[in-house]
């Protein structure tokens, strides 16, 4: 089975990659709308910028953000999954309520204690990603005794608490949260070693579009981050990888097409 292409749709005026050109609610839906027909098989929908750096936004805001967008998009008759991209309960509590299907928590349920229990409550799927600190701080002098290894168990007892809240164990995704609370070398040994990740036996869900370790092996601004951040697509696909979560796809659509028809064995 070729991995499901996870569609962002940043609507946040501070987005690092795209500038807020999709922050109102009009043109996120345009954006989101243009990623299902490029082929997106989920599309991740967040009003709260957790870019390294980025203050927190109050629930308020962020719910103005989301909610309008997921409720125009069903309006519109949109028939895929959609995640929401939070980590507060109320936000996920009322875009789950609009028609998300996905909450997906930068903080795998940590931030927030009620986070899992409304995503059982609403029969909803959980992706949980691993991060060290929070935004404003997680970039200074992270530090792990086997990154690999520690960001594994974290994940396994993430998701167990998942389970432990009522979320259908398939429906837990797990991520290794490149960028959050990582040196480059850290997200290289994630990459390299992502198999070990794949085997705790969750979905596995890899974001690394545009991220700025791909700018620190290219040298290139975040504009010009297509083809690595493809490069790292192509190896979550190796790895066994379930989904990935990407800017370009259109350009990831073709990727995994392509490479699902000529591995071996396909
Ligand atoms: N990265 C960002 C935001 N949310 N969620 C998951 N599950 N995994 C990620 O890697 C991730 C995320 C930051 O990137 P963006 O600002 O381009 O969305």
């Amino acid at each position: 089975m070729r991995p499901l292409v996870v569609g962002i749709v940043n609507v946040t005026p501070d987005s690092f990659s795209d500038g807020g050109r999709h922050g109102t609610t009009e043109a996120a839906v345009a954006h989101a709308l243009a990623l299902a027909r490029e082929g997106a098989d989920v599309l991740d929908v967040g009003g709260e910028s957790t870019r390294p750096g980025a203050e927190p936004v109050p629930a308020a805001v962020e719910a103005e953000r989301v909610v309008p967008v997921i409720a125009a998009l069903r309006r519109a008759g949109l028939a895929l999954p959609v995640s929401v991209d939070t980590r507060k309960a109320s936000v996920a509590d009322a875009a789950l309520a609009a028609g998300a299907t996905f909450v997906n928590d930068v903080s795998a349920g940590t931030d927030d204690p009620d986070l899992l229990r409304v995503a059982a409550r609403h029969g909803a799927g959980v992706m949980l990603m691993h991060k060290r600190g929070d935004p404003r701080t997680m970039q200074v002098a992270p530090r792990y005794d086997d990154v690999v290894e520690d960001v594994r168990a974290y994940l396994v007892e993430r998701a167990g608490a998942a389970v432990a809240a009522g979320v259908p164990p398939t429906r837990v995704w797990i991520d290794p949260g490149l960028g959050f609370g990582k040196t480059f070398a850290h997200n290289e040994a994630l990459l390299v070693h992502l198999p070990r990740l794949v085997s705790a036996g969750f979905p596995v869900l890899v974001g690394a579009s545009r991220k700025g370790f791909l700018g620190a092996i290219t040298g290139r601004p975040v504009e010009g981050r297509l083809a690595a951040s493809l490069a790292c697509v192509a190896r979550a696909v190796e790895a066994g990888a379930h989904a990935v979560r990407v800017h370009d796809v259109a350009e990831t659509v073709d990727l995994v097409k392509v490479l699902a028809r000529i591995r071996p064995g396909a």
